[in-house]
């Protein structure tokens, strides 16, 4: 694992930990291999059942590192988004539900980092936003297309174009965070959240995502034909079984993620 990114894996919950905090975890070559890695072991460890993504210090992620970025030649920054992309893919693809917990800084890139995670909860220190145009670049890593698609075209827009930095309640009003809390109560939040949805079906879950996910960008009509074919694939489950007799049993499921 890279000396930038730590990975801690207990009771179904992986927490990973962008632990570079004198360059406010910005992203450069170190950093993004420690995400992949770290994402990479988590879909061979089939205890996983949620993660969690962090940073450490007054940052979450306070972009890609402008540093690394300066010089690069057209080649090698087409070959670092295409790295980025890749290794924000691998996020957003990750079978189980992925929770941001937005400690601080989400700028440029660590904002596209938080927004490929399912679920964001930020501390009311956290601030967010795209500055990429006070660089002269556009966001790299799916910002135009993620920030748009999560607070609509106009407030995306607003934000890409002015490169605002937003504060934590006006990210929740807007809906880039689901729920802002203090800051020591963000790391209990989260795992109280990750704990409620480790306890659910496992595959029903992991549907869900990638229903939502693969479902929402066309028709309705495909999205509704996608949700009734997964619909019937949660009946080749064992925990299919098992949550509706609990029900009718009157007791708690024991859920076994297949
Ligand atoms: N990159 C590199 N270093 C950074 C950094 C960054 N993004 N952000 C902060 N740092 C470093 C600072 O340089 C400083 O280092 P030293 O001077 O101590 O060596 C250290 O972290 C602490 O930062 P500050 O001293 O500035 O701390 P402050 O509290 O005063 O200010 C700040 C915090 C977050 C307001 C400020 O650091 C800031 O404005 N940072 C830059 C934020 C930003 O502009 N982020 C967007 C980066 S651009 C693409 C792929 C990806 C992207 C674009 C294209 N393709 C390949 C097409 C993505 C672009 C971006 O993310």
């Amino acid at each position: 694992m890279s000396q930038h990114v730590r990975l801690d894996i207990a009771d179904g919950i992986g927490v990973v930990t962008i632990d570079r905090p004198e360059a406010l975890n910005a992203l450069n070559d170190q950093v993004l291999a420690g995400i992949e890695e770290a994402f990479i072991a988590l879909g061979r460890d089939a205890s996983v059942r949620v993660v969690i993504l962090t940073g450490t210090g007054k940052a979450f992620v306070a972009g890609a590192d402008i540093k690394a970025m300066a010089d690069l030649s057209p080649v090698e920054a087409c070959s670092f988004a295409q790295r980025g992309q890749r290794i924000f893919n691998l996020i957003e693809d990750y079978p189980h539900p992925v929770i941001a917990a937005v400690n601080g800084f989400a700028l440029g890139g660590g904002c596209e980092l938080a927004m490929t995670c399912d679920i964001r909860i930020a501390s009311d220190k956290a601030k967010a936003g795209q500055p990429e145009v006070n660089l002269g670049v556009i966001p790299g890593f799916g910002g135009t297309q993620r920030l748009a698609r999560i607070m609509g075209r106009s407030q995306a827009k607003y934000l890409l174009f002015t490169g605002e930095v937003i504060s934590a309640a006006r990210a929740l009003e807007l809906g880039l965070f689901n729920e802002v809390v203090a800051p020591e109560e963000l790391m209990p939040r989260c795992m109280e959240i990750a704990r409620t949805i480790a306890a659910k079906a496992p595959v029903a879950v992991s549907l869900c995502k990638h229903a939502v996910n693969a479902g929402t960008d066309g028709t309705l009509g495909d999205g509704l034909e996608l949700e009734a074919e997964l619909f019937g694939r949660t009946f080749t489950t064992a925990d299919q079984k098992e949550g509706m007799h609990a029900f009718i049993d009157k007791r708690p499921a024991q859920f076994l993620g297949k």
